[in-house]
């Protein structure tokens, strides 16, 4: 084979351990485990040929200003001061005052908040800078290097988050943060195709021509994040046309999701011209996934890379959700063998 492919990790983005989710007034295992991330990364180790795992540089805190504000950075900021053995899980969310408060003062965290699944801790903001940090070098080691396929094992997860709201266990949006380094040098396509959609990526660049967002994901009128999703969201103002939301049943499985990607999300993406591709690389589509619900096999993850590799596009894959930890290795690599094959056919 070629080159092997770059992938990002800092080990601190293990310091992070949000403990339990509220769900339905049931108290559950939090999901996002570092255990996931560690799973992830033994996988990529044992295959040195194929993968080049490398640290991150830090962020600048101008790519995570560009798009996040600065209330909801001092909020951060703030809970970095909790106890080590405390978490703050917001429980009063304004509905006229969002994004609005005292950012000093943890009481008022709900302002910048929309789930019950988000928690804070002393541990959080570093953890977040650092999984954004992988999706910013991942990014420019396209440009930087000429890599065709580089890869972020950004952990927490980013695609929920906007530009003033944390939710769905995501607090940056790291695949934003990659989409924003390549917009400045043309049109970037985002493809989404965790289990769940992106509200976060599709809102941060939901005015934007420049960057084209697709997600295939379940139905929002059933599954997270409920409020967003539909698919007659398309961008809006000089946006407008420039956001696709695919919704598909519970229990899609491989050939219905080949179908949907190569049917509408694939050929949207051709149309636009799109010069460079994010990939926001959900798992949680796994038939074994304990929050997604879909069929998807570590096979159809291999067909699914191939298919989006095939674009030919220079491409960061940014890890989103997926929580079978399990399998999780063995599913991470097998998308990017697929994407690393397709791209290599393409040429
Ligand atoms: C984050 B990502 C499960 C409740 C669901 C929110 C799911 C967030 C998914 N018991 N909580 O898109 O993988
Ligand atoms: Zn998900």
């Amino acid at each position: 084979m070629s080159s092997p492919i770059p992938a990002f990790f800092n080990e601190i983005q293990l310091a992070f351990k949000p403990l339990y989710e509220w769900a339905f007034g049931e108290r559950i295992d939090h999901p996002e485990t570092t255990t996931r991330a560690e799973n992830i990364l033994n996988a990529l180790h044992a295959e040195p040929a194929v993968f080049d795992v490398r640290a991150p540089t830090e962020i600048p805190l101008s790519a995570l200003r560009a798009q996040h504000s600065y209330a909801m950075m001092t909020l951060y900021n703030t809970a970095r001061g909790l106890p080590p053995d405390q978490t703050l899980y917001p429980s009063v969310f304004p509905k006229v005052k969002r994004g609005e408060g005292d950012p000093t003062n943890l009481h008022q965290a709900g302002a910048w908040c929309f789930d019950a699944g988000t928690p804070l801790n002393s541990q959080t903001l570093t953890a977040a800078e650092w999984s954004a940090a992988c999706a910013q070098d991942a990014a420019a080691a396209l440009r930087h290097e000429k890599q065709k396929l580089t890869y972020a094992l950004s952990r927490p997860p980013g695609h929920h988050a906007t530009r003033d709201l944390f939710g769905g266990y995501c607090y940056f949006n790291n695949a934003a943060v990659a989409a924003r380094y390549l917009r400045r040098f043309g049109r970037v396509a985002v493809l989404d195709i965790d289990f769940h959609h992106g509200n976060g990526t599709q809102s941060l660049f939901y005015r934007d021509p420049k960057v084209l967002t697709v997600s295939l994901h379940g139905d929002p009128r059933d599954f997270f994040p409920f409020f967003a999703g539909y698919a007659h969201e398309i961008g809006v103002g000089p946006g407008s046309g420039y956001n696709l939301n695919m919704p598909l049943p519970e229990g899609t499985d491989g050939p219905a999701y080949m179908a949907a990607l190569e049917a509408h999300a694939l050929p949207a993406i051709r149309h636009f011209g799109a010069e460079a591709l994010v990939l926001s690389a959900g798992l949680d589509g796994y038939h074994k996934d304990p929050v997604g619900h879909w069929q998807l096999t570590t096979e159809d993850f291999n067909v699914i890379g191939e298919r989006i590799g095939r674009l030919g596009l220079p491409t960061v894959a940014v890890q989103e959700g997926g929580y079978y930890a399990a399998d999780l290795g063995l599913n991470a690599v097998s998308l990017l063998r697929g994407l690393a094959a397709g791209l290599a056919g393409s040429r």
